[in-house]
């Protein structure tokens, strides 16, 4: 079991936004069914904070700005590997607000990232350029946590980089199984992403493990 500690450790909420769950332009299969879960997770903790993908109509992620271009095809964005998505939370769009279902009401901060058209944003703490900070990193340790829970939409995009990210700035590192979800654009990745956290040291639980 993990004992939480309410001075220490904080529940990150990864994109659990319309769009990403079922009826959603990038629905993650299952993804609602983590609402619950996190719902519950949430009541254990002091600390929670949330991150929210907030695209410009213009994000260049998003295979309709690109002509001739399909979803799911690769392209370079700036020197960097990027898939072509559907067009998803767009600022200001229904999809791009949290879940009615997700309580939102002991959240002390809200992290919005994938503002800038011209790269995309999967770790709630960098850009995929590392080149903007959401400030994430600052504001976590100026509060004084140590350790990260980390939960949301999907597992092999977002939740993943946010949970690479966190381990690398020092915080130990959890992610909570069943309060996640994969895309699994090719199957398998949902595997393939536990595997690199596993081997980066990231640790690997359930729900049913916090008291
Ligand atoms: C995400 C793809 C594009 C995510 C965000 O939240 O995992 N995936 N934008
Ligand atoms: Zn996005």
């Amino acid at each position: 079991m993990v004992q939480i500690d309410q001075a220490k450790d904080v529940l990150l909420l990864v994109d659990i936004q319309n769009d990403f769950l079922p009826g959603g332009s990038l629905a993650v299969k299952e993804g609602d069914q983590i609402i619950p879960i996190v719902n519950k997770l949430q009541s254990k903790f002091q600390k929670i904070v949330a991150t929210q993908d907030f695209h410009p109509p213009g994000h260049k992620s998003f295979a309709a700005n690109h002509e001739g271009k399909k979803i799911g095809e690769m392209i370079q964005l700036d020197g960097l590997d990027q898939v072509l998505w559907p067009t998803h939370c767009v600022q200001g769009s229904f999809g791009s607000e949290f879940s009615d279902q997700l309580e939102q009401k002991n959240w002390l901060k809200i992290f919005r990232k994938g503002l800038n058209e011209n790269v995309d944003s999967y770790s709630g703490f960098f850009d995929n350029a590392r080149r903007g900070d959401t400030g994430l990193n600052t504001y976590l340790k100026e509060i004084g946590v140590q350790r990260v829970f980390v939960v949301g939409l999907a597992l092999d995009y977002c939740v993943k980089f946010t949970a690479l990210d966190s381990i690398d700035l020092g915080f130990d590192t959890f992610l909570i199984t069943d309060g996640s979800r994969a895309v699994n654009l090719n199957k398998n990745d949902d595997q393939l992403a536990i595997e690199k956290m596993v081997a980066k040291g990231i640790n690997i639980i359930t729900s049913q493990e916090i008291e």
